[in-house]
Formats: C-alpha cells, structure tokens, sequence
C-alpha cells in the first residue's frame, strides 16, 4: 500500500513505486531497478502499463481523475477503481478463470494490477483483422449466465445481495455516463457527440423519430430502476481480450446493479457492429463473407450458450428468494418451474434486443465510437457501414417486442447490409 497521496504513475516511476509490493517483486523480480515500464492504454478513461521483469509480467490499470478521452475539463472519481475491483473478485468467483487474477490492489492510488494475458489481444482487433476465435460465444455467453445469475435474487442470500446493490450503487458518476452516452445524447444534438459526414440525413431522421425516443427512455428506466444482477457494466468487445482459444473478460469499471439484458444486449450488439463493419476492412468485395458469417455466428451464439447456461444454472443453483423450489418442484410441479424460467429468458431477450439497438446508436452518434468502425478511414466506405447498423438498431430497438429470435436478428443485419450494398 502506497501512503502518499494519489498521483498517476509515469513509465519512469512506476518501478520504483510498485518495487515495494512483495507480490510484484515475486512476480516480476526482486530487484525493481531492474523492471521496466510501458503505457499501453488505449481506451476511453485510464493508464494502462505493461511491468516487465527478469521473472515476469504484469499489467498495470489506474485510474485518471478525469475522461482521458476528453481530458480535464471531465472529472472523474478515482473510485472506480474500487468497484472495478470489486466486480473483478465476484468475477473471478462466478466464473472461475474468466478474469485476469488481480495481484495487487491500492484504492488511495486507484491501481489494480493483474495478470498480464500472454498473447491476448483486445477481440475488438481480432474482429477488424478478420480473426476467429473457437470457442468464443461458449466462453461469453456462460460469463454473462454465471456472472448474472449467480449476482441476482434467483442465487444469492437476500442480504449478501442488498449489500453488493448498495456497495455498487455508489458507482454513481460511471452510472451517470452509461445513462447520458447509451440512452439519451445519441437521439439529440448533445454538445460531445459526432458522427461520419455523411450520415448527417440519417442521423436527423433518427433525432426526430418520436416512437424511437420514446423506446430509448424506456430501456433507460429499465437500466435506472430494474436491479436484477451485477451488471459488468460496459461488455463490449473492446472489454474482452482473446489469444485463440483463450478468452478474458476486463474492465468492470461500469459494474453496477441493473437489468439482465444489458450486458448480454450490449455485447451482441458489438459482435452485430462488427459484422457491418466488414466492408470496410475487406480488400475486394465479398472478401471477407466467410468472416461475416462467423460474426453473425457468435452474436446468434452467444444468446443460445448464454440461454442455455442460464436455464442450467435455473435447474440446479436456483436457491434465492425468488421463484423458489417450494412453489414448484417441491410440489411436483416441475413444469411450473419451467415455464417460470421460460418467462424469465423471454423477458431478458426483449430487454436485450433493446439494449441492442441503443448500443449500436451510440457507438455511431455519440461520443464513444468503436475502432471497428473508426478505423475505416474513407468516409464514405465508413458511413456505409455505419448507415445499414444504424437502421438495424432501429429496428431492433421497436421490434424488441416482436422479434422472436436470434435468426430473425441475423436475417435483419443481412438485410440491412445488403440494402446498403446490393451488388454484395
Ligand atoms: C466518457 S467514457 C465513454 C465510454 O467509454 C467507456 O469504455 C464506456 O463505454 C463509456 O460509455
Ligand atoms: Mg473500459
């Protein structure tokens, strides 16, 4: 534990500063004279530094007191690193090896530093290079069943439960960015958000479609006020780092309490983006189908491993206060249960188309835009995949009461991109 008073580290201090942490020294070596330190991140709010010693590696996060991808003109409390860290433990207890391990934690200095991945990269670029990853929608699909059921009232002791609702609670300025930038700043001119040039038509038909914002309030009293499990908070691909088979989830900064649909809606929208974004990235048109195909693959994946784990978990971990044996099964009436489970299932896949939508429009309108498609550096070949997702999160987002299915979802998104191109 470092006394001084917080102060971001810098790749020539670093060393010094963590050399007296035993973990580190056993991790990385004993003589931190002898470490070396990189800054890495690359991602919307903190420094991320790889350590490397004679023994090891081991990554480095801490908190910045401000937006880093605005700057100092947006603070932001330190404190996220404490519910980061916090979501990261019960993490790494309901998904066992889903996590990185954390060696060391110092919440005056807002620091966590854990495993490095050997290998890892972020799945974001796997999915702009075109890279599959076995096994990936098994992988992320159990970690939103196991990390969500296990948090909520259908697993957890009722009073284990309130206290974590209320620990995380406090998360309020990381609450307060996910209910602005999701929910409300896309579907107006809010003064940080941009967009690609040539969406302007696009992005005004959507800012004037009362229906769509009227939905979009709806799913943000839904994330407002449906406390239903330990949300990760902000799953997107960026969140997740992946070396073939290997796959771990990061960055719980956002973890909050919230509806069940929103990690899974958010994470199948960023696999959906991905899909769109493929004609940006391919050499010769069609090129990359193949690819395509495996992206719509694990977005329809990841709700069907996602249901069925949930549904497992449902038969055999179901010892909360709700929906108890007692009314069920304890009565010969096993079917009850299952149609209860049903309607469970049936209610986070409408929130989660929902979740979706919104996701997909914020990541072209807002502020925070993906690489997937900030990486197309023509605009015009960039807004033409950006136009075909945004009508494919409209739909989404007013069709989430119809839409019965992941096959319809993967038939909207062909649909969509092939209006967009109809030579392809
Ligand atoms: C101001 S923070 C913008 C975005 O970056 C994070 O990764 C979250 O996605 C947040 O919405
Ligand atoms: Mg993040």
């Amino acid at each position: 534990m470092d006394d001084r008073p917080y102060a971001p580290l810098t790749a020539a201090d670093a060393p010094a500063r963590l050399g007296g942490v035993p973990t580190l020294r056993r991790l990385l070596g004993p003589e931190p004279a002898a470490w070396t330190a990189a800054e890495v991140g690359d991602g919307n709010l903190n420094l991320v530094f790889i350590l490397e010693g004679p023994a090891g590696k081991a990554v480095a996060k801490q908190a910045l007191p401000y937006v880093r991808l605005v700057g100092e003109s947006w603070p932001l409390p330190l404190e996220r690193s404490w519910f980061e860290w916090n979501a990261l433990t019960r993490h790494a207890a309901r998904d066992p090896g889903s996590v990185p391990a954390v060696h060391h934690f110092d919440r005056g200095q807002a620091l966590i530093v854990m495993d490095y991945l050997v290998d890892h990269v972020i799945l974001r670029r796997s999915l702009i290079a075109g890279l599959e990853h076995p096994g990936l929608a098994g992988f992320l699909g159990r970690f939103c069943a196991r990390t969500l059921f296990r948090s909520s009232d259908l697993a957890m002791p009722a009073a284990a439960r309130k206290a974590d609702l209320a620990l995380f609670a406090a998360n309020v300025a990381l609450l307060d960015i996910t209910e602005a930038l999701v929910f409300t700043d896309p579907y107006f001119a809010a003064p940080l958000n941009r967009h690609t040039p040539g969406l302007d038509p696009l992005a005004a038909e959507l800012r004037a479609d009362a229906r769509l914002k009227i939905e979009a309030q709806h799913l943000k009293s839904a994330f407002c006020s449906n406390a239903e499990a330990l949300l990760h908070g902000d799953l997107h691909t960026g969140s997740i780092m992946a070396a073939g088979d290997r796959i771990a989830v990061i960055d719980p900064e956002f973890a909050a309490y919230g509806p069940m649909g929103f990690d899974v809606g958010m994470l199948i929208a960023n696999f959906l983006m991905a899909f769109h974004a493929q004609s940006g990235h391919e050499a010769r048109p069609g090129a990359r189908d193949p690819y395509r195909a495996w992206t719509l693959g694990v977005a329809a994946d990841v709700w069907t491993e996602f249901a069925a784990e949930f549904a497992n978990l449902w038969r055999t971990e179901r010892r909360g206060i709700l929906y108890p044996a007692a009314l069920y099964e304890d009565q010969g009436q096993p079917e009850a249960a299952e149609a209860a489970l049903a309607d469970r299932l049936a209610a986070i896949w409408t929130d989660a188309l929902g979740f979706m939508g919104v996701e997909i429009h914020r990541r072209i309108l807002g502020l925070a835009h993906n690489a997937d498609f900030e990486t197309v550096a023509d605009e015009s070949r960039r807004a033409a995949c950006e136009a075909p997702a945004l009508r494919l999160g409209r739909r989404l987002v007013l069709g989430r009461r119809t839409i019965r299915d992941m096959a319809e979802v993967v038939a909207l998104a062909r649909a969509e991109d092939a209006a967009q191109s109809p030579s392809r």
